[in-house]
């Protein structure tokens, strides 16, 4: 069975950008792949971080994973700094990769810019979710398009050390979905959905409110020439609620407009607004009962143990390899 490995940042609202680009995937691909979903929180504090949000944050995103149907049974559930390996394997990643090629990513350009003083571990992010991809041998990273890069970055990073030092890390594939991998804002089409926007209308979180959803999507952005059609360049508003309507409910774009006799955006917009709520519903019920629930604790102990039991033996081999230790 190929290894699958994938992470989300424990920082605010889950949105249906991260579903329908990542975290859809994750459940689908864990019937016939060895899955392991990792609460990244040391790749939150790569910028402030209020210690007590942030502890919450790891347990509401560990509660999402199993509410959307991660099932700790099949998968594993951990977090990121309860597994030491992540940071160590970072540090020696961070020795094999320059400071060229990573402040080439566009992430980290689009985050450090414009600003005065820049931390480093901005910087060196993307090394830090190499190490979590290539300290399980993982064969696939299910993830958003905006990953792209970092994964490509990943790729290069492990032939580099394969060729330097011999056969030391498996060389992985990335993921994406045809149809949610890049899920725009509401407000703005221009730009991908993101947790940290401003205005909450632009993203629809996955434990909103229906009537939250009804408003966010009802005042989405679209244009004036009145036509249903998909166009992601010259009708990117329209386009992207098209898009979520067919990754929410697995039908084509073809197949969606085929069957409808909606006369303008309006109508368009209200069966999203209902689409969306009903997906929604069943997450939003099973995410109260989980987050509640004792269990959560046991899964993530549970799971940040078999994590490490993978991880230890390939910690082992790199650091044979490097000659580090006795
Ligand atoms: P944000 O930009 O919302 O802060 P992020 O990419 O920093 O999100 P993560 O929680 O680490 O946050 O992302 C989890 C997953 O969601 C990643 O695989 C990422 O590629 C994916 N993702 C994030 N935004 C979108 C989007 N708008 N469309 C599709 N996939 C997305
Ligand atoms: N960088 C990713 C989150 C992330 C990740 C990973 C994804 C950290 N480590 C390992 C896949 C595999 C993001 O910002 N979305």
């Amino acid at each position: 069975m190929k290894r699958v490995f994938s992470g989300v940042q424990p920082t605010g609202n889950i949105h249906l950008g991260n579903y329908l680009g990542a975290l859809k995937q994750f459940v689908e691909l864990q019937n016939d792949h060895e899955c392991i979903y990792c609460i990244v929180d040391e790749h939150a504090i790569t910028v402030p971080q209020d210690p007590k949000e942030l502890r919450k944050h790891i347990l509401d995103v560990a509660a999402l994973y199993m509410a959307i149907g991660i099932d700790p049974k099949k998968s594993i559930i951990f977090v990121q700094s309860q597994v030491s390996g992540h940071a160590e394997l970072g540090w020696i990643l961070c020795c094999n990769s320059y400071t060229g090629e990573l402040s080439r990513m566009t992430q980290f350009k689009a985050k450090s810019g414009g600003k005065e003083s820049v931390g480093t571990g901005l910087l060196t992010y993307p090394v830090l979710m190499a190490a979590d991809i290539l300290l399980y041998d993982t064969d696939v990273v299910p993830v958003g398009n905006d990953q792209k890069q970092h994964i490509e970055l990943t790729r290069d990073i492990a032939i580099r050390v394969n060729n330097k030092y011999g056969d030391t890390f498996v060389v992985p594939d990335g993921r994406f979905m045809k149809a949610g991998a890049r899920i725009m804002a509401l407000d703005d089409p221009e730009q991908k959905m993101s947790k940290s926007a401003e205005n909450i209308h632009s993203r629809i979180s996955l434990l909103d409110e229906d009537s939250k959803i009804k408003k966010s999507i009802m005042r989405a952005t679209t244009d004036s020439d009145g036509e249903i059609r998909f166009d992601p360049e010259n009708k990117p508003g329209v386009s992207n609620l098209l898009n979520i309507y067919s990754a929410l409910t697995g039908k084509t774009v073809e197949e969606i407009l085929a069957g409808q006799s909606w006369r303008g955006y309006g109508d368009l917009k209200k069966e999203l607004v209902a689409v969306t709520q009903e997906a929604l519903a069943p997450i939003k019920q099973n995410y109260n009962e989980i987050r509640e629930s004792e269990e959560l604790i046991r899964v993530l102990k549970d799971g940040a143990e078999r994590a490490n039991a993978i991880a230890e033996p390939v910690m082992k081999r790199v650091r044979d390899k490097f000659g580090l230790g006795i």
